[in-house]
């Protein structure tokens, strides 16, 4: 009992020490259909050769869909526009088969059960966590999208993938939360206006 307390407070030590010092070769992302459902999570560590994630969806139509990380950590639904275009920091063209690509945030696609699940690693290859060009937490972050068809890898711009069907947002900072006060009191006005305005 008392190694078990013991370990306890270890990890809760650990677990409190990422307000000060974020780790940065790993994150867990939940991820969220269109209508705001969690329908899943990637946990997503850094390896040698890029960066691994281990993916478990729900609800998705039996068959091949395409999966990409998308330039800003920003998951609006339905249509998740926000999360902007391909990861791309060396400008180059879409598609793991293009010969003048693939996007750093090109990624195989995925295949769903006859029962609509997922359950797989992929890597995301090249890429980092920690600093850096390759890095998929610089700035905000990104995020990973699952889209409604497969990516035919070579298609300009995203592979005929169609629509963004689930999101989940990849923080720099795990700690912010995108729901949180911070939202709903701007310190800058300016944003609120914008945003209403559209
Ligand atoms: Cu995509
Ligand atoms: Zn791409």
């Amino acid at each position: 009992m008392r190694l078990f307390l013991f370990v306890f407070s270890l990890l809760f030590l650990v677990a409190c020490n990422g307000n000060g010092t974020n780790d940065e070769t790993t994150r867990s992302v939940d991820m969220y259909n269109g209508d705001g459902d969690m329908v899943g999570s990637a946990t997503l560590n850094e390896m040698p050769d890029g960066v691994q994630i281990k993916l478990k969806l729900e609800g998705l139509e039996p068959g091949y869909h395409g999966i990409h990380v998308h330039e800003y950590a920003t998951c609006e639904g339905p249509d998740f526009k926000s999360a902007g275009n391909h990861l791309d920091p060396e400008g180059k063209e879409h598609g793991l088969m293009h010969p003048e690509g693939a996007h750093l945030g090109d990624l195989p696609n995925i295949e769903a059960d006859s029962a609509g699940l997922v359950d797989i690693e992929l890597m995301l290859a090249g890429a980092k966590l920690t600093e850096g060009k390759k890095s998929i937490l610089r700035g905000e972050g990104t995020s990973l999208i699952v889209h409604e068809k497969q990516d035919d890898g070579v298609s300009q711009p995203a592979g005929e993938s169609g629509v963004r069907i689930m999101c989940g947002e990849i923080k720099a900072d795990p700690n912010a939360d995108s729901d949180s006060n911070t939202e709903k009191s701007p310190t800058d006005p300016t944003e609120t206006n914008e945003k209403q305005s559209e």
